[in-house]
């Protein structure tokens, strides 16, 4: 694929009212837009990069990748995530489901390494997140194919839809890469869609719905950059993100920056402590 975008390509970074339904049914979607291979290339020359930099850390899951110095892992970052965050054709995707005004506020690498990629148990994102009103809609996109076998993400469809979320219990052990787990009477696992797309492919998916990934045990990996986007309406709280987030002190979510990507803060207070 080359790296101009055909026109037919560039309209494809639009959702149709098909597609804008099919999001708000069953909590997710994939558009036909694709990001170039050209950059898909870019994306895992960086990942290998950062793995480089940052020979200390698992690769199961790296926080803020985007911050250059640190961030909650204290990873030695690049900006790049930023740019592959917010091309054109993703906002203005993003824009179509959240509305104009966003605060990027989070980006996560899932790198399910081979043989033994640890499993991401069934979850809402929301119950992680100190937003209020709580939104965020989050853009996966593989750095890799994914396959049924290397642990593709699970969703279950329509768990969105009461906009509520559901108990969640701790589970201790480091075998996976969160520990706080939906408990099982909310949903039916039997009813889980895997989402099988290749490298280049992106999926967009509502905070409120129930999902995971089992481990990777084949000799492939499947890593994942992950993007959170919340629209400005909403009230990021880093107080409260610094009281929820003892739980889970990797996340610093008392202390993630905020990025305008898109319009204007209409709350009005979200860069109240300054970035
Ligand atoms: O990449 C995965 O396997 C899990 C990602 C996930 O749970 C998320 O992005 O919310």
């Amino acid at each position: 694929m080359s790296d101009v975008l055909a026109p037919e390509a560039a309209q494809d970074a639009h959702l149709s009212a098909a597609e804008l339904a099919q999001y708000r049914e069953k909590g997710w979607i994939v558009p036909k837009w694709e990001i170039p291979q050209s950059l898909i290339a870019e994306m895992r020359k960086e990942y290998d990069d950062l793995l480089a930099r940052n020979p200390q850390v698992a690769s199961d899951i790296i926080l803020a990748p985007h911050q250059e110095n640190g961030g909650s892992m204290g990873i030695k970052g690049s900006r790049k995530w930023l740019e592959f965050a917010t091309q054109p054709e993703l906002m203005a995707i993003a824009r179509q489901l959240i509305g104009d005004d966003i605060i990027l506020w989070g980006t996560t690498l899932f790198g399910k390494p081979p043989h033994n990629g640890k499993e991401t148990p069934w979850h809402q994102d929301g119950e992680y997140y100190p937003i209020k009103p709580l939104e965020t809609l989050t853009m996966w996109m593989p750095l890799d194919d994914v396959t049924v076998d290397n642990g593709p993400m699970k969703f279950i469809p329509g768990s969105h839809t009461p906009h509520e979320l559901f108990s969640h219990s701790w589970k201790d052990g480091n075998d996976k890469t969160i520990n706080l787990i939906t408990d099982s009477k909310h949903f039916d696992e039997a009813s889980a869609e895997p989402l099988i797309i290749r490298a280049g492919q992106v999926s967009f998916h509502d905070v409120y719905m129930i999902h995971g990934s089992n481990a990777n045990r084949t000799d492939k990996r499947r890593a994942a950059f992950i993007v959170r986007l919340m629209p400005t309406t909403s009230f990021y709280d880093h107080a409260l993100g610094a009281e929820t987030g003892k739980k889970h002190p990797t996340q610093g979510y008392g202390t993630r920056p905020l990025y305008l990507v898109s319009g204007e803060d209409r709350a009005g207070n979200n860069f109240a402590i300054g970035h």
